[in-house]
């Protein structure tokens, strides 16, 4: 694996599930594979998971890490080329880049979507321009349209509880004061889509995501028909997709928020979330302390997901 950016970098996903239960079980069995090896992780937005359980990833499989995050500390970075830089971006991404990618031999990135361009979020200028120059593997961290790491995780999570052959997977938005990228989303339709389960998205009206990504999900816009039988509801906010609207937040209906009433007409479901989650907006707090609530193994798969991408990533070297 050369990159992992999407879902078809993974190739056949029961064989990378089937990979990344073998690390779980055995965690340490390839700290030689990143001996002398140096990850750089690069942030240009917060994160408290995706920090952690990718450098505790590439610890286990014995790599150097440096994180580097560009809104603290170092140089603010222009990304558009062509820009007359007379303003308080000191340096552009074109020289940075392959600077950064002289001292290391993996780079993980974070760059949002920014939410006013639609066209700039869906080209993935960022991410794309560290595969181009950096000369190095990269691996997404969340760019502007996909989180690939988190949707592997919640692929292996559902692989671990799942009780029938295809469950009944529905992802249900739900409200949210500040705008937020499709990322999550989009990437966990992706995913899903690659699988034989039966693959559910409610949402109200505006929030209809690229149809790229939804592919083959069934959308019904009545939350709770679609919540009938689930076995996996997985909770997310997003800010709409489609013109005039893109990057803008139309409701904060908490009629959408997950409660125990909803999680009541599903098939004794688990509730699933990305995390960071804002609780009693998106999900109440019994439902999230509830026995069906996964969050906090899906969370610990993260270190999983990560360690089976930058193993094969290693692999390529
Ligand atoms: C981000 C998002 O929705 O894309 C990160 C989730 C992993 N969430 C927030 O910014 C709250
Ligand atoms: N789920 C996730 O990516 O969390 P962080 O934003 O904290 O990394």
């Amino acid at each position: 694996m050369k990159k992992f950016t999407c879902a078809a970098d993974i190739g056949p996903w029961r064989e990378a599930v089937k990979e990344a239960l073998d690390i779980k079980a055995n965690r340490f069995a390839y700290t030689e594979l990143g001996r002398n090896r140096t990850l750089l992780m690069i942030f240009f937005n917060s994160s408290l998971r995706t920090r952690l359980s990718t450098q505790k990833a590439a610890m286990n499989l014995g790599m150097n890490v440096m994180v580097l995050d560009v809104n603290q500390g170092a140089w603010k970075l222009e990304t558009e080329r062509g820009v007359l830089m007379d303003g308080d971006k000191a340096e552009h991404l074109l020289e940075a880049i392959p600077v950064m990618g002289s001292y290391c031999d993996l780079i993980g990135v974070r760059s949002f979507a920014g939410l006013t361009d639609k066209k700039a979020d869906y080209e993935e200028r960022v991410i794309e321009q560290f595969i181009r120059h950096s000369g190095r593997p990269v691996f997404s961290m969340e760019a502007a349209t996909r989180h690939p790491l988190q949707s592997f995780a919640d692929l292996i999570t559902i692989e671990e509880y799942k009780t029938k052959e295809r469950p009944k997977v529905v992802m249900t938005w739900a409200p949210h004061p500040k705008a937020l990228p499709q990322a999550v989303p989009n990437s966990f339709a992706e995913w899903m889509n690659m699988t034989d389960y039966e693959f559910v998205i409610t949402h109200p009206h505006g929030y209809e995501l690229d149809p790229t990504f939804t592919g083959r999900a069934v959308i019904e816009y009545d939350q709770r028909k679609a919540l009938e039988g689930a076995d996996f509801v997985y909770a997310k906010n997003w800010s709409a997709y489609a013109d005039p609207n893109y990057g803008k937040v139309l409701s904060t209906d908490r009629s959408w928020t997950v409660d125990a009433e909803k999680m009541g007409l599903t098939d004794n479901a688990f509730f699933m979330h990305c995390l960071p989650v804002r609780r009693n907006m998106i999900v109440t707090d019994d439902v999230i302390e509830s026995e069906r609530s996964i969050v906090i193994p899906e969370a610990a798969n993260r270190e999983i997901s990560a360690q089976t991408v930058i193993k094969r990533l290693l692999e390529s070297l």
